[in-house]
């Protein structure tokens, strides 16, 4: 990707990036920081842009961004001034980018305060759908039992990634890629505060107790702790190694409940970090490990401070993971390696590996038993197949071949079938249906020919499934779970993902959590 950008930019004759950074100032800074920090627009950085290409943000600047602040510069600016414009924001920044606790701390903004406790509709509150809308930047809220958009509300630019629900399914906090956390209270459709936590912002976690969200960040190299009542910032815990002091980005933080911690994947070094999220926590945590016996000397660790690292030391690096049902076990698949690893979170070791190539994505997996084994599914984002891994032996019990590789697997307890998409191929438009108790496909469904169809998520029962065809114009397909017949067609603007209440907060097995 770099190299094709470079290559892009040096195609361009005339304006030196001087001229262009003089561009930039008087045209772009008032919204995207004069330090491309982001602003109302999002940060302009080479890691935040990365899923755009060069040219069409040329046709971003020339004709600006349809139901956004964002205006058009065709006829304020030459076509070469654009093309010098869009080299000056691929360039990487020529200082380290600070995005320290004072600065998250003056974004900080809390909009509502002792809103009703009971909700404005009528609705069952845990059968609600957020369903993200990346085409035009909203949340459509959807009555999971009429199939009806109940509320529709604008988000901050690009959100991605799952959004995270308190433990009552009231309120929902979201992340942009643009580092911005929102929070609302579904019960009063309000948003209830906002806070940037980072510039370019992987995900976000809330811990099992509610009280706490957890931010990974790219840029800078952090983890951010706000308090889940209202986003005040809490702690930055810088990302580094002990040793040399290298730093490092983070994948993604989840919260693994039963544990009281959240677990952090790291991009560019090989640990795994856990953070216990309260004081009580953290005697638990070293009283959880149960199957491990210190060598005579050695001490357990002890947990100090708000927010304490525990370092567990892997012999790869493991950016992309997966928790077992207990979350005693993740397995986490190295981005460049054709492998994974099996890491039991109580000993603090890697205790096995697996062969699964073409890396699976964060949070596709799903998790069921047959005939007494425990089961993990996962497609694969570079191979058109899906692994079925035995979780007592750590072993591949099976694999099939699909017609494309796929980014997400979804089921839930009450359907025999699980739904796997082949978006990441040439048939982008296939969505198969697996037996889980045979493993193998029984049917192929085809909602929208030749179109990105993808994500499925299920109703609180079970009895729908909700798919996205994620294009401009897309829409979300809705199925009888039991008959797999269509339902209901919605039309949506580039759906992502959707999120059922109930099963989040449940941590359904069949989606992610
Ligand atoms: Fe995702 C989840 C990372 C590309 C849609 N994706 C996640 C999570 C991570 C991640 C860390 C887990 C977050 C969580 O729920 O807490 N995604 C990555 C990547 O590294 C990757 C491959 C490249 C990148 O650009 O970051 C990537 N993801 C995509 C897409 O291209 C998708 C299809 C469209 C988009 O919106 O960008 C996409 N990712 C999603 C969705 C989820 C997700 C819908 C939440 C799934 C869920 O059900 O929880």
């Amino acid at each position: 990707m770099m190299k094709f950008i470079l290559t892009w930019l040096c195609l361009i004759p005339g304006l030196a990036f001087a001229d262009a950074a003089t561009i930039y100032l008087q045209h772009c800074a008032s919204c995207h920081h004069p330090e491309r920090l982001g602003g109302t627009g999002p940060a302009l950085f080479p890691e935040n842009l990365g899923r755009l290409k060069p040219e069409q943000a040329q046709v971003t600047i020339a004709q600006g961004r349809p139901a956004s602040q964002m205006p058009p510069f065709q006829e304020k600016l030459t076509a070469e001034e654009i093309r010098s414009l869009v080299s000056y924001i691929y360039q990487p920044s020529d200082k380290p980018i600070q995005w320290d606790i004072d600065q998250i701390r003056s974004s900080h903004q809390v909009l509502a305060r002792d809103l009703p406790a009971k909700p404005r509709f009528d609705a069952d509150p845990l059968n609600l759908f957020v369903v993200v809308e990346t085409g035009d930047h909203h949340i459509s809220l959807l009555d999971g039992d009429k199939l009806e958009v109940i509320q529709r509300f604008p988000t901050r630019f690009a959100l991605h990634g799952g959004p995270k629900f308190s433990p009552d399914g009231r309120f929902v906090t979201t992340a942009s890629r643009d580092g911005w956390i929102s929070l609302y209270d579904l019960y009063n459709f309000a948003l209830v505060a906002e806070v940037r936590a980072g510039i370019n912002t992987r995900n976000l976690a809330v811990s099992g107790d509610g009280k706490t969200v957890m931010v990974a960040n790219y840029l800078p190299h952090t983890l951010v702790a706000l308090d889940a009542r209202d986003l005040t910032p809490l702690k930055v815990i810088p990302v580094s190694d002990e040793k040399s002091g290298k730093s490092s980005r983070v994948s993604a933080v989840y919260s693994a409940p039963p544990r009281h911690t959240f677990v952090a994947a790291l991009k560019d070094l090989p640990e795994v970090w856990e953070i216990p999220y309260n004081d009580q926590a953290a005697p638990v945590i070293t009283g959880m490990v149960h199957d491990y016996q210190p060598a005579s000397g050695e001490a357990l660790p002890v947990a100090k401070g708000p927010f304490p690292v525990r370092r567990i030391l892997v012999e790869d690096y493991l950016d992309d993971f997966f928790f077992d049902g207990t979350y005693s076990y993740l397995v986490g698949a190295s981005r460049d390696g054709g492998s994974a690893r099996v890491v039991n979170l109580d000993v603090r070791r890697t205790i096995g590996k697996l062969d699964l190539p073409g890396m699976p994505h964060l949070a596709s997996g799903i998790l069921w038993e047959k005939d007494g084994v425990p089961i993990l599914a996962t497609p694969h984002l570079k191979e058109a197949m899906i692994s079925f891994i035995d979780m007592k032996k750590w072993q591949i019990i099976k694999r099939i071949a699909t017609e494309g590789p796929g980014f997400f697997m979804r089921s839930h307890e009450n359907t025999p079938y699980a739904w796997v998409d082949t978006s990441m191929g040439g048939k982008k438009d296939r969505i198969h249906i697996v037996d889980k108790r045979t493993l193998e496909i029984v049917k192929t469904l085809q909602p929208a020919p030749g179109r990105q169809t993808a994500h499925v998520e299920f109703s609180r029962d079970g009895k729908y499934a909700l798919l996205s065809v994620s294009e401009m114009d897309g829409e979300l397909v809705i199925y009888d779970a039991a008959t797999l017949e269509e339902v209901k067609r919605l039309p949506m603007k580039k759906p992502s993902g959707k999120y059922n209440v109930f099963n989040k907060i449940n941590r359904s097995s069949g989606t992610s959590h």
